[in-house]
């Protein structure tokens, strides 16, 4: 999104808050394949990016993730036959690789300002004979109206295969360039089919919703979302991650969480960067 500049603001970049500055990290992904990804998130609103993790990973996400999910949801949204983990990053480490992952990464250093923030972290399982969630998109809850540039952005993992029958979620293509419509009779969503291991990228303004499940088996899923540096993250992660399970995570989850600044003055902490609070200096 582009801003005007004034110049005396950008000026304080270096100063007070902002001596930490941005990471600047080499995501080693092939440019070529960013460009394609990028150019069918601008076309369709999405991208399905095909075994970004393996099998066996999977299969150990899966069992460490079973273990921590309990109660179904509270409403038609959460759905009442599905189960959700939040916080998960406070609960376990098997998700950090996910919300790291280079080539989403890559991307998003494209769509966001530096220092964008992840916004939640979540497990999504739905159970056997689930309904459909009903369709909307991700960053509805900001104000600004459409049609806009997306201010928030989702990956959702296939931790178990995605199929036609098993809650697959629902896309509709070329639903983030809609204004100020709802799904009707002729937009058709479809389901993102696809091996576990992969992930469906799209940005908040792209209509999606969790699919029924018709199968005998449950459909787990991660899905991390990532906003804009200037906006209000959705889960709290700077009062709910204690800082013991701070201190463990990589630096680039660190600043996700908050622990980064928009300079100069975004996300100051009595006026210095929220590292050297935590660091303690
Ligand atoms: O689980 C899914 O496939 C999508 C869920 C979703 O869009 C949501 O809960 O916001």
């Amino acid at each position: 999104m582009k801003k005007t500049v004034v110049k005396e603001i950008e000026d304080l970049s270096k100063d007070i808050a902002g001596t930490t500055g941005f990471l600047k990290i080499e995501r080693g992904v092939d440019p070529a394949i960013v460009e394609a990804d990028w150019q069918s998130l601008q076309a369709d609103g999405f991208v399905v990016m095909k075994n970004l993790i393996p099998a066996d990973q999977c299969d150990a996400i899966k069992s460490e993730l079973l273990g921590l999910l309990s109660h179904k949801g509270r409403n038609a949204f959460e759905g009442l036959k599905t189960q959700r983990l939040y916080a998960t990053l406070t609960k376990t480490r098997v998700c950090d690789e996910l919300a790291l992952h280079p080539r989403i990464l890559a991307l998003l250093d494209r769509m966001f300002m530096p220092n964008y923030l992840l916004s939640q972290l979540q497990v999504i399982n739905i159970l056997p004979s689930e309904d459909a969630q009903f369709l909307h998109y991700d960053d509805g809850f900001y104000p600004p109206p459409r049609p806009r540039p997306p201010l928030g952005a989702a990956s959702i993992f296939a931790i178990d295969d995605f199929t036609t029958t098993n809650g697959a979620t629902r896309i509709i293509p070329g639903s983030h360039k809609w204004g100020d419509r709802k799904p009707g009779e002729n937009d058709k969503a479809v389901p993102a089919v696809m091996p576990k291991g992969s992930a469906i990228f799209y940005g908040g303004t792209f209509w999606h919703g969790g699919g029924a499940n018709e199968s005998d088996a449950a459909r787990l899923a991660v899905t991390v979302q990532y906003c804009e540096p200037w906006l209000r993250q959705q889960e709290n992660y700077t009062l709910g991650t204690p800082k013991s399970v701070v201190a463990k995570l990589d630096p680039q989850l660190k600043s996700l969480l908050g622990y980064s600044i928009l300079p100069p003055y975004i996300g100051m902490v009595d006026g210095v960067h929220p590292l050297r609070v935590l660091e303690g200096e």
